[in-house]
């Protein structure tokens, strides 16, 4: 019986092979489908067998890659020599957990074999998917054992597929190997519906870029605070919105701002890999009055190309900061400045608009205040409040519960709370002991007539609320998020999206 097993896969498979490449080679006479299957090398540096089928290629020869693989990696005729390559191969390691995904940015080399381990530290299964990244070819090298059988169905797919993916049940790993041609910048993420959302995504950089940080991930372990050499390490005890006061050049209000690469502290001990203007999360408060004429000198000290956007208040298009757009990207190492006359009144704010999705989350946003020049305040004090996710934290001001700063208030006392949403979710934010009004929306006056008094308000990406509470009902009250999973450190509650509020007698 085992004879029968050991000859019987083995033979299916190298007819599969033979009748794979013979395939391959009749698509490749077809005119249309000569880009899509490039044909069969056997020379790489490596020595790695390579079907080059795209997921676009014919299905039997897609199928005979995957066969291909199994070979390689199962011992029947090729085993020598994908030890060899794997002794060879860059190792990487991705570990997963309630709800993030460790290192923050994961460097992979082009054109050389990658042996990548997805471990599961969490208590739930969970997946790596690096979007849109397909390589020659994807090999199992060994399986979680625990997987349900969904999850196991969809790790065979997606790998025979050349997609870069990985599963692993709680407490397991799977490791496979796959070589990827091209440079370029990926998000990875667990496809797990709401896992993403919750902050399981990661950065993915093929290639150019890739090797300085490779080295240090290969030396890496998998522990919770990702290490990143170039990054400065900014304590919980500095905050972030800080006040910056401009140099008045001629009139002109000039401010710096500066986009850096730092591990931002989110709770005692506990870090993110942050990008940041002038060091902090969320970056400087850019406070003006109307009509004031602001120059904004920035400077890119990322590893990366950046922009800035400053989003509501009204300036001229070349101002808008949208690469290749209105401005060409602002690569590492270079400035650009930004001028505009601050008008109308309002909560405004500013953030990177290049590669939004990985960089914004990091951290690259701000605040900009534009007060009216002479009007009378309404109220008695101001506070703002900023919401975002980052790595599965829930942040306030770029702090989680309970290193969030509280407000406080006397009692009767009229706080105008400026809450804004620099997260990719929607937070219905809810004020215990003392309802509020909503007098300003996305930096626009809400005319009295129309003010709504409520207790929550939901507010999604970009925009602005300003709430005004009047603090008549003394005592220690919560303004927290509503969505119970977002007031969570890990799992735990109390965390994540509170502030405490504390009204005196
Ligand atoms: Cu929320």
């Amino acid at each position: 019986m085992s004879n029968l097993h050991s000859w019987f896969p083995g033979r299916i498979s190298m007819l599969m092979v033979v009748l794979s490449l013979v395939a391959a080679a009749c698509t490749a006479s077809y005119g249309a489908q000569v880009t899509e299957v490039t044909g069969v090398n056997e020379q790489t540096p490596e020595g790695y067998l390579q079907a080059q089928a795209t997921p676009q290629a014919s299905p039997s020869a897609r199928a005979g890659s995957a066969v291909l693989s199994s070979e390689q990696a199962g011992g029947t005729g090729q085993a020598g020599q994908a030890q060899r390559e794997s002794a060879a191969a860059a190792e990487v390691t991705v570990t997963a957990k309630e709800f993030q995904l460790q290192p923050a940015t994961i460097a992979i080399p082009a054109g050389k074999v990658v042996r990548l381990t997805f471990r599961n530290e969490g208590a739930v299964e969970h997946d790596f998917e690096v979007q849109g990244l397909r390589a020659d070819e994807v090999v199992v090298v060994e399986r979680s054992a625990n997987l349900s059988a969904a999850m196991s169905a969809n790790l065979d797919q997606q790998t025979s597929a050349g997609q870069v993916y990985a599963a692993a049940a709680p407490g397991e790993a799977t490791t496979i190997e796959f070589k990827v041609s091209t440079s370029g910048r990926y998000q990875a993420v667990c496809t797990i519906p709401g896992h993403k959302e919750a902050g399981m995504t990661t950065e993915v950089v093929v290639g150019r870029g890739a090797s300085q940080g490779h080295d240090h991930q290969m030396h890496q372990n998998s522990g919770s605070m990702p290490h990143v050499s170039h990054a400065s390490v900014v304590k919980a005890g500095k905050y972030g919105l800080q006040e910056i006061k401009p140099r008045i050049v001629h009139g002109v209000k000039v401010f710096n701002l500066t986009a850096e690469h730092v591990k931002w502290e989110v709770l005692p001990g506990e870090y993110i890999d942050a990008y940041a203007y002038n060091g902090m999360v969320p970056g400087p408060l850019i406070r003006v009055k109307e009509g004031d004429r602001v120059r904004i000198h920035f400077k890119n000290e990322l590893p990366e190309p950046t922009t800035i956007h400053f989003h509501g208040n009204t300036l001229p298009n070349s101002m808008d900061g949208v690469p290749d757009v209105t401005q060409p990207v602002v690569k590492p190492g270079q400035s650009f400045t930004y001028e505009f006359k601050a008008e109308p009144v309002g909560t405004f704010i500013y953030h990177t608009h290049h590669n939004s999705a990985i960089q914004e989350p990091k951290g690259l946003y701000g605040v900009l205040i534009i007060e009216p020049r002479h009007q009378k305040k309404s109220y008695d004090q101001e506070v703002i409040q900023v919401l975002s996710e980052a790595e599965g934290y829930y942040l306030i001001n770029g702090k989680a519960f309970p290193a969030t700063t509280p407000i406080k208030a006397k009692r009767g006392e009229r706080v105008l709370v400026r809450l804004i949403n620099l997260g990719q979710m929607v937070h219905p934010m809810h004020m215990h002991g003392n309802p509020f009004e909503i007098v300003a929306t996305d930096g626009h006056d809400v005319p009295p007539a129309a003010r709504l008094t409520k207790d929550v308000v939901t507010i999604g990406p970009g925009e602005r609320y300003d709430l005004l509470v009047k603090m008549d009902n003394p005592g220690k009250w919560m303004f927290h998020c509503h969505i119970l999973s977002h007031v969570q450190n890990h799992g735990q509650e109390p965390g994540g999206m509170i502030t405490l509020v504390n009204v005196s007698k």
